[in-house]
């Protein structure tokens, strides 16, 4: 296995036209959830990648496991739970700049993962474990969850890699999110933020400070998103920016950053220099906003390339 990734996958329904979701009267359906994201893009891109979660016994749990497993994740760690309903989420177009969300996803099947659903054994044979800061965010048992997999995850030697992924609307307080996303970040190897989740944690300053100060939290590297401003990654080792990949018209940025944490742990596990893995994280970044859909616009291995070709002179 070259990555396991813990979380909530939800179905979410995109109205078909701009404006309050109170006029909206047609959706397109999809798929979501920032960590199953992760793994469908991993696999598209050809790795071995385990997502550990719970669905409900319900259609939409139906829907998402086959996806998933379609997909080539592997889902044999996948709980289905006939007394809590598959999460789901709306999303609201209002302008290309202001896109809304609304949760339904309390009490989920998602919410009541608990430290007994994770194998051991299953966590020890990754490379990467890869966490968000949106697990420990739906309940206290998800959040026990997750400090458990990092307990497991230390002990075997797996490299842990962790996206703050900040939701305000999860969270019931904002300086416990601080406190929690801070203390998470402390322990991963590697750090994914953007550059509000970096603001939010340490205050307002220039994107090295930043970079700086998730380092003296702990982590080993840090790679700071920066949009249409590509990244900026910094390590003891080494630090430098990577331009972004152009992108001539944003259609949906929702997803965006897990198709750069897909990306750039593609990039890792294919043993590319930092540098070329940052920025096969920003091209994967820009193919999600392309499309419309969290996980529609996930290349796979032959459009990546074809991407890359387009800009080849960027990619040492
Ligand atoms: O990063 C994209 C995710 O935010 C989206 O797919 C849904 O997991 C989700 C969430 O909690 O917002």
């Amino acid at each position: 296995m070259d990555v396991v990734t813990i979380g909530e996958a939800m179905v979410v329904f995109s109205p078909m036209r701009t404006g309050y979701l109170r006029h909206a009267h047609t959706f397109q359906k999809g798929i979501a959830g920032a960590e199953s994201n992760v793994a469908i893009g991993l696999a598209r891109l050809g790795h071995k990648v385990g997502w550990i979660s719970r669905l409900g016994e319900d259609e939409f749990g139906t829907e998402i496991l086959a996806i998933l497993r379609g997909e080539g994740v592997d889902v044999s760690q996948v709980i289905r739970d006939d007394s809590s309903p598959t999460g789901i989420y709306f999303k609201e177009f209002l302008r290309p700049e202001e896109i809304r969300v609304y949760y339904y996803r309390q009490n989920s099947a998602a919410s009541k993962l608990s430290v007994t659903d994770l194998d051991e054994a299953y966590i020890a044979k990754a490379k990467y474990l890869h966490l968000t800061g949106i697990t420990p965010a739906l309940s206290d048992a998800c959040l026990q969850t997750v400090w458990e997999a990092i307990r497991v995850a230390k002990k075997n030697g797996v490299k842990i890699v962790f996206d703050p992924n900040l939701r305000r609307k999860l969270w019931k307080d904002e300086n416990e999110a601080k406190r929690i996303l801070l203390e998470l970040s402390s322990y991963a190897d590697i750090v994914l933020p953007g550059l509000s989740e970096g603001e939010f944690l340490f205050g307002k300053c220039d994107i090295e400070t930043m970079a700086e100060k998730f380092l003296e939290n702990g982590a080993s590297l840090v790679v700071l998103k920066l949009g249409e401003n590509g990244a900026y990654y910094s390590s003891n080792e080494d630090k430098g920016s990577v331009p972004a990949f152009e992108v001539k018209q944003v259609v949906d940025p929702v997803g965006a950053g897990d198709g750069f944490a897909a990306g750039f742990l593609s990039g890792l596990l294919e043993q590319n220099t930092i540098y070329d893995a940052v920025y096969k994280g920003c091209v994967v970044g820009a193919a999600v906003t392309m499309a419309n859909g969290d996980v529609e616009g996930l290349p796979d291995k032959q459009s990546i390339l074809s991407l890359l070709s387009q800009q080849e002179d960027v990619l040492r």
